[in-house]
């Protein structure tokens, strides 16, 4: 067996060596990434859409496009795909969209806090967001549909999204057709840090504007990632949705686990990028010897072998004495993906604290919910996940409170505003107050 699983036995661990076992490893990437991000960012602030151009002319081989989502442009792409493929890309958007409906967070009662003093908080969505669809080494239309149309569900007036060309520079029919899905108006051709740039500050193109959006959303590399970064450090720049890095999963099993589902799930993550970040965590040392035959097994047969072994040589196997001690595992790692392949899985949730998203079982494999099971695929990586959540259209939305106060309440309440006013010295405020309630 050479799987490169690095094996960890947790009980023989204390705090510190806890935290080391489990810490991600540094990336291979950071080195020159900021300073070029910085230069690009400069040169997008000061030369705008001939900057962009330029960056994308000299990095992805081809200048920046718009593709105008027309019935023709739709028709045309569903015409290149098996109607096959149409329809599962039809039935993921349908269960997307189905469950950010449900889930869209609702405007809160009012609460009566003094007779007559009534507030409440309002959702309102973000004016516009910048979505950021990765390309790489695989066309990642299932991002669009997992960022844009939670962004639509959620009322976003202009969504821009952008995509890096294919290598001919064109784009793949599938990308059509998730934007048509999506309900956007048009798809832009340009990626890494200048497509970042052209978001952040806005920017005319040949083929059209682009507007400064007020969030930025969306996975990508190292560069992406850092101009993200950088952007939203920038005085007045957007805010962004989460730090992304690489893709993780963490899939726990007992001793009952079937081997080649642990080890298929395991791979479909390791398979995604070398630095994706792979875990398994079992109460049984026979079931992790299993489960790693049957990944070596499996892994000699993938198209994209190289790419998974890469990412299983970082991989990590946990033995662990019970349950408690797997969820201890879960809540300091914070993954971006946990399986539960459990003899009673759902018994285990109240005890997981943190993780992006939650497979339940042995029926529940990640794949489904990077695809099609609903809920967005965008979650924080990196331990993100200890104080964040995934894609929401929460995400794309704000909360204001509304705060409405009958002349009764002015009486109850100003003369305690006002007080506190005094107390802190700022008698303007305590006039504005006593103004209230005077007469
Ligand atoms: N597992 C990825 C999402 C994805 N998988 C896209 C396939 N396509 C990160 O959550
Ligand atoms: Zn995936």
């Amino acid at each position: 067996m050479t799987t490169a699983f690095k094996r960890i036995d947790w009980s023989s661990l204390d705090a510190a060596g806890k935290a080391a076992a489990l810490a991600r490893p540094a990336q291979r990437t950071a080195g020159d990434v900021t300073e070029v991000v910085r230069a690009i960012l400069d040169d997008v602030r000061a030369r705008g859409g001939a900057a962009v151009t330029d960056w994308c002319r000299k990095l992805d081989k081809a200048p920046p496009r718009r593709i105008a989502i027309t019935p023709e442009i739709v028709a045309e792409a569903r015409n290149a795909l098996p109607p096959a493929d149409v329809r599962a890309l039809r039935m993921a958007a349908d269960n997307i969209r189905v469950f950010h409906q449900a889930t869209r967070p609702e405007d809160t009662d009012f609460v009566e806090t003094t007779p007559g003093v009534r507030s409440k908080l309002a959702w309102r969505p973000i004016a516009s967001a910048g979505l950021y669809i990765p390309g790489g080494t695989a066309p990642l239309f299932s991002s669009l549909l997992m960022l844009a149309i939670p962004a639509g569900v959620a009322g976003v007036g202009r969504r821009v999204a952008v995509t890096p060309p294919s290598k001919d520079g064109g784009v793949h029919p599938a990308m059509i057709l998730a934007a048509a899905e999506a309900e956007l108006d048009a798809l832009w051709l340009m990626g890494g840090a200048q497509a970042i740039a052209a978001l952040t500050f806005g920017v005319e193109l040949e083929d059209g504007v682009i507007p400064a959006c007020d969030k930025l959303f969306g996975p990508g590399n190292a560069y992406v990632a850092e101009a993200k970064k950088q952007a939203s450090a920038l005085p007045g720049g957007p805010a962004v949705d989460m730090p992304a890095g690489p893709s993780e999963l963490m899939v726990v099993v007992d001793r009952d686990a079937a081997p080649e589902i642990a080890a298929a799930d395991l791979l479909s993550q390791a398979e995604h990028d070398a630095d994706a970040q792979v875990l398994l965590v079992s109460t049984s040392r026979a079931t992790i010897d299993y489960i790693l035959t049957e990944v070596e097994a499996q892994v000699a047969t993938l198209p994209r072998e190289a790419v998974a072994r890469a990412s299983l040589n970082e991989a990590r196997a946990v033995l662990v004495r019970d349950l408690d001690a797997a969820c201890e595992v879960i809540n300091l790692y914070g993954p971006e993906h946990l399986a539960l392949q459990v003899d009673d899985p759902e018994a285990l949730l109240p005890a997981v604290k943190a993780a992006g998203a939650v497979f339940v079982g042995r029926f529940a494999a990640e794949t489904l919910g990077d695809y099609a099971a609903g809920p967005s695929h965008v979650l924080p990586t990196d331990g993100g996940a200890r104080t964040l959540g995934g894609v929401t259209t929460a995400s794309f939305m704000t909360t204001m409170s509304i705060q409405l106060v009958t002349e009764a309440g002015a009486r109850a309440l100003a003369p305690i505003a006002a007080r506190l006013a005094r107390m802190e010295g700022l008698e303007a405020h305590a006039r504005a107050a006593d103004l209230r309630s005077e007469g």
